[in-house]
């Protein structure tokens, strides 16, 4: 019999600062619609609610936050889209996620005041991504791209903690890619990727993150 309800994939993309995760995305998202396949893109932080709203001023160094309380508002941020990533991907629709929990417990661990175990609690239990395509780039190449410099945390000491605590977290479900591509040729590289999680996942039920360090 003909399969009536196929549900969309969950797909993140991670990785270091400047990598093309942004630009990848929306071109994912693009190519996937021009397939006819349903798609959208989500972005974390969110910057548009209101606990967004917190987090940029605080990325922008408007105001200052003790460590645990902005990483309790970068999961909050998460948390308020649960319900929507749950009823977007039962309704078939494939979202692509920029940043996600790994962000999350790598930038807040990589202060080393706060331990990752302490990182992970509020994480479990989200969606569990299908997919993570981890996109990898040289911190040589990174700063070479626009804007680097201009936020919090965007200095190479701190982003090469980021990238160490990024190690710990990769699990079953991450690939890691190399970002130092041109955009299209990256882009056909991650597009396969997607394309087959999306065909091997339809009839998989979603699952729930549990990290257990
Ligand atoms: N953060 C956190 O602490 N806790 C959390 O839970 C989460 C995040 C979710 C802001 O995130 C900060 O929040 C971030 C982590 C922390 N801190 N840092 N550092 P954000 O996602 O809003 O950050 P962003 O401003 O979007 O930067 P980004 O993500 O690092 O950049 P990207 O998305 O990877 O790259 P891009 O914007 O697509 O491209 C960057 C530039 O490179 C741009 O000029 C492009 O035109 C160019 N580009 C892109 N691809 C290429 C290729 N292939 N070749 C050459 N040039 C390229
Ligand atoms: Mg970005």
């Amino acid at each position: 019999m003909a399969k009536t309800s196929r549900r969309g994939a969950l797909i993140v993309l991670e990785g270091c600062d400047r990598s093309g995760k942004s630009t990848q995305c929306s071109k994912l998202v693009e190519r996937l619609n021009n397939l006819k396949i349903p798609a959208k893109k989500i972005s974390f932080p969110d910057r548009s609610t209101p606990i967004g709203t917190i987090i940029d001023q605080y990325l922008s160094r408007k105001i200052d936050l003790p460590d645990r309380s902005v990483h309790l508002l970068f999961s909050a941020n998460r948390w308020e889209l649960e319900p929507e990533i749950h009823k977007q991907i039962q309704s078939g629709v494939t979202l692509i996620v920029d940043r996600y929990s790994y962000s999350g417990i790598a930038f807040t661990s990589a202060k080393k005041c706060v331990n990752l175990n302490w990182c992970c609690a509020p994480e479990n239990g989200l969606p569990k991504p299908d997919l993570v395509m981890f996109l990898k780039l040289s911190l040589e190449e990174m700063m070479k791209r626009g804007g680097f410099g201009e936020e919090r945390y965007e200095n190479t000491e701190f982003q090469n903690e980021v990238d160490k605590k990024f190690e710990k977290l990769k699990g079953d479900n991450f690939i890691q890619i190399d970002a130092a591509k041109d955009i299209f040729s990256l882009n056909n590289c991650l597009i396969e990727l997607v394309l087959k999680t999306i065909n091997d996942v339809e009839d998989q039920p979603l699952k729930e993150i549990d990290f257990n360090f």
